[in-house]
Formats: structure tokens, sequence, C-alpha cells
């Protein structure tokens, strides 16, 4: 079958595996079950976010990292590639063509629940990304729009519904937070936010070589932080998804690189919203909000 009617088979199609709804174009049983089942090696590195948190971003920084003295030759490969979600239907074929690198580099958004019993006795690293949810839902939100393998939505306040309810691809921003967090002592863990990436990009990638083992030389960092910024990334069509089919992203309608910025809710919630949006949070995540290094206002 031609890879165009294989695309436009799945395109509109929303799958449930344990209760989490996932986009069929990427996704099916069959992947999703083998990714509860992946054999990890203990020198491999998974970076674990939930949608939308700044996942090309860190699979850039950890690509060049692990590739630190072949930097030029690193940008030029898309970086799902580099960093294969191990729940998508071409990790295989990304696997191949990475099978000699060690450590190998991996990436999922799927739940703690799902992968916790393959990881715990593992000296897996686990590089959990995470970033101010009200900007993961905006993010979404823009997303959905010119995706065209999510479902339509109707408005930015129906989607804010949608968001707070867990009724979104994924699930539960909630939910997922709480689960990879509260297992963290059981895995070999670390944890850093789209925010702190944002104001300290040299002190946060200095923090992930350390949990990785590997040292940067200073022009080795200096290259890092540039080829990870905004600015690059979002001019570079290897990085910013421009080259994706019309059929997948319709592009007149919006960007995968839109804003990478933080606090850019503020221009979307009303104050009603963020009042609900607050009084969600306070109760979901009750005295875990110490942790994390966004304002809520
Ligand atoms: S996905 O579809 O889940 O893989 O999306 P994800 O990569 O997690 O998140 C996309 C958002 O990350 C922003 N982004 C960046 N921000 C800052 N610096 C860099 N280099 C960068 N690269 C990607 C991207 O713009 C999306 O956020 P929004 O707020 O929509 O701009």
């Amino acid at each position: 079958m031609a890879k165009e009617t294989i695309i436009m088979d799945r395109i509109n199609l929303i799958d449930v595996f344990e209760g989490i709804s996932l986009p069929r174009l990427l996704h099916t049983q069959e992947t999703v079950h083998d990714a509860t089942n992946f054999q990890f090696q203990d020198t491999d590195i998974l970076l674990v976010t939930y949608p939308k948190s700044g996942t090309v971003w860190t699979q850039q920084i950890l690509s060049l990292i692990l590739n630190k003295e072949d930097i030029q030759n690193t940008i030029t490969k898309p970086t799902w590639e580099r960093a294969p979600w191990i729940e998508q239907v071409h990790l295989w074929e990304f696997l191949a063509q990475n099978n000699a690198s060690k450590p190998r580099l991996f990436t999922t958004h799927l739940p703690s629940k799902l992968l916790i019993h393959n990881l715990k006795n593992s000296k897996v690293r686990v590089v959990y990304m995470i970033r101010n949810p009200k900007d993961v839902l905006v993010s979404y939100y823009h997303f959905h729009k010119f995706s065209k393998f999510l479902p339509d939505i109707d408005s930015f306040e129906a989607f804010f519904d949608q968001f707070l309810e867990g009724k979104v691809s994924f699930g539960s921003w909630f939910d997922h937070t709480k689960g990879w967090l509260g297992v963290q002592e059981e895995l070999n863990f670390f944890l850093i936010t789209y925010e702190e990436l944002s104001q300290e990009p040299h002190q946060a990638i200095q923090n992930l070589c350390k949990f990785l083992g590997q040292q940067l030389e200073p022009e080795q960092l200096e290259s890092i932080v540039h080829y990870c910024s905004f600015s690059f990334m979002s001019q570079n069509d290897k990085l910013n998804f421009t080259l994706v089919p019309p059929e997948i992203f319709d592009h007149s309608v919006g960007k995968f690189m839109r804003k990478g910025t933080t606090e850019n809710w503020k221009e979307f919630f009303s104050p009603e919203q963020n009042a609900r949006f607050n009084k969600v949070y306070q109760a979901e995540m009750g005295n875990l909000t110490s942790k994390f290094s966004w304002s809520l206002y």
C-alpha cells in the first residue's frame, strides 16, 4: 500500500490504550504494547515528556551532548530519528539507522504506569522534562489547530475544559506529572524544567551533562547553546517540522516552533479560566508545587 494511503487511512483515528487516547497516525495497539515491554539496556537514556513540554528542544540538546565531537553532522538529522519515540510506528526503522550508537537515546510521552515495571530495576537514565502546564495547554491548543491527526477542536474555551479534565491525547497532564514524580525514587531520574532551560541554558545543560556522565569543553557548550536556541531551531527546516507534508500539518494554520517562550498563557487565559486552573492545579498537585521553577501568577 502506498505510504500516502496508509497516512490517509490513519489520519483521523484515535486509539485508546489503557484509558489513554493516542493518534493512530503514529501509534497502534501493538506498538504501544511493545513499548511497555521494550528491552532497555542499562546504558540507554530515556527522555520522558508530556506533549508540548519542550520534547524536541531536549532531544536536540541530549543528542548534541552525546555527539559533541560531531555536532555539524548531528544537526543534519531530524531530532525524531536521533531520539525515536518508543511507542511510535517508526521506532524500528530509526533504531536500525542508529544501531551502533551508544548510549542509545529514546523518547516517550507514555505515563509511568505503563513503563515503570520495565524501568525500575534498570540503570536507564530517565530525563523528565516538564513545563508550566498553562503554557503546555496553550501550546497544545495551537498544535491541535494545524495537526490533522488530532481531533478538531471547537474553541480555546472547549480545549481548556478538555485539558483540565484530561480528555486529550496522552491523558491528563496532572496524572502524567504526578505519576512520573511519584516513581522517581525507583529510577535513575533527572528532573528538568522548560523554564530553567529558558532562563539559564548554560547551567541547565551543564546539569544535564553531569547526570549523563558527560563533560563539555567550553566551546562545545557554547555550540550546543547556539544550536538549541529557538532562533536557530525555528529557522532550520530539518528541525522546525516545515518539511512535514501538508496532509499531516496544515502549515497555513500554524507552526510547530510557534513562540518558544514562557508565560505565553497570559495572552490566552481569561481571569475566570485562570482562577479555575489554579484551583484544579492546587487540588491535584498539593505540596508538589514547590518543586517547580515556574510561576502560576
Ligand atoms: S511535541 O509535539 O510534544 O513533541 O512538542 P514539544 O517539542 O514537546 O513542544 C513544542 C513546544 O516547544 C517549543 N520549543 C522551544 N522552545 C524554546 N526553545 C527551543 N529551542 C524550542 N524548540 C521547541 C515549541 O515552540 C513549542 O512551544 P510553543 O509554546 O507552542 O511555542
